[in-house]
């Protein structure tokens, strides 16, 4: 026998991930690491051979879930390489702790991030907003809390209209904000001091991968001579992309663009809906990470940092 059947935190953790109760990188990221803790504690095994077998199987269902959600398999790798010991107990330590540590460092990245960005503004600034970030709005918070007067152009960003949430958040935080329709964003980037936006990962040459508008927006705002702004945790950088493969690019529900009565009422064309772009480098001036603001050319030297020069995949069998 190599492996013990899987905790119920696992199956239940992979569903909800799956169904998107659990949505966001960092709530993903976290709820998959628990879930590795529970499994490592639970059951009884018999030998620790079966003890890696259960957790890399373990990781193996959490992972089938969202296979392009990167901060799942970076949170996965940060646990699963490090099943030291040669004991069971040695092991089972080694598990909690590494989840402990990886939950902990969580907890501080966006803090950590958002006081970063914040050096980047200036008291009178105004940044311009596209879709909605966390990691971009600590940023802000930051500032606002350091005392610095910001305003905030904000897009809509349809389809779904994320900037609404940018716009409540940063109105209760005391930003002036300004609502604007994504087509608009051009005529404002004058009087505009950043363009600030979030990522959903960033690949190893840089490119940012965000909300689909973001690499209009950049173009836009090089024109102009914007700075251009992209505040994401080390939790977005993508390992994979360092041995050449590309960031798969999710396609949402064509409803989400046009109601099916609209749809018909038009001659029924076709609907395209992807969610997210590619922002090539040269279009950005910083990234800016918990661990200090990079070029994005230079963030290849972090991602090596963290993860080694090698993208393997603990959760499947050697
Ligand atoms: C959200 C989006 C955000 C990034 C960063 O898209 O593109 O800019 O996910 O967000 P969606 P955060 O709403 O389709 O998931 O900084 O909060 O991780």
């Amino acid at each position: 026998m190599t492996s013990v059947s899987l905790h119920t935190a696992v199956t239940q953790t992979a569903h909800e991930i799956e169904t998107m109760e659990t949505r966001g990188a960092a709530p993903i990221a976290k709820a998959a690491a628990t879930a590795l803790k529970t499994q490592a504690v639970e059951p009884d095994y018999e030998t620790p051979h079966s003890f890696r077998a259960t957790l890399r199987a373990a990781g193996r269902t959490l992972h089938e879930t969202r296979p392009t959600a990167v901060s799942l398999p970076n949170a996965l790798r940060y646990v699963l390489r490090r099943i030291d010991g040669e004991t069971i107990p040695e092991q089972r330590s080694a598990v909690a702790a590494s989840v402990d540590e990886f939950i902990m460092h969580l907890e501080h990245a966006q803090e950590d991030l958002g006081r970063v960005g914040a050096n980047r503004l200036k008291n009178g600034d105004t940044v311009m907003t596209h879709c909605h970030s966390t990691d971009a709005i600590a940023c802000v918070e930051t500032a606002v809390l350091q005392g610095k007067e910001i305003t905030a152009i904000v897009k809509e960003t349809r389809p779904r209209n994320q900037g609404h949430i940018t716009a409540r958040e940063l109105t209760e935080m005391g930003v002036d904000v300004t609502l604007i329709v994504d087509s608009a964003a051009r005529r404002y980037l004058n009087t505009v001091d950043h363009v600030l936006v979030g990522a959903d990962s960033i690949a190893a040459d840089g490119s940012v991968i965000n909300k689909i508008g973001t690499s209009g927006l950049a173009v836009n705002a090089r024109d102009r001579g914007t700075p251009i702004m992209v505040a994401a945790q080390t939790l977005k950088l993508h390992p994979e992309t360092m041995t050449g493969h590309t960031v798969e690019i999710e396609q949402r529900a064509e409803t989400e663009v046009i109601t099916e009565g609209e749809r018909a009422a038009i001659g029924d064309p076709q609907i395209e809906n992807p969610a997210f772009d590619v922002t090539p480098p040269r279009y950005v001036d910083a990234i800016v990470t918990e661990r200090g603001q990079f070029p994005p050319e230079s963030i290849v030297i972090l991602m090596r940092e963290l993860f080694g020069d090698g993208v393997d995949e603990p959760w499947v069998e050697p």
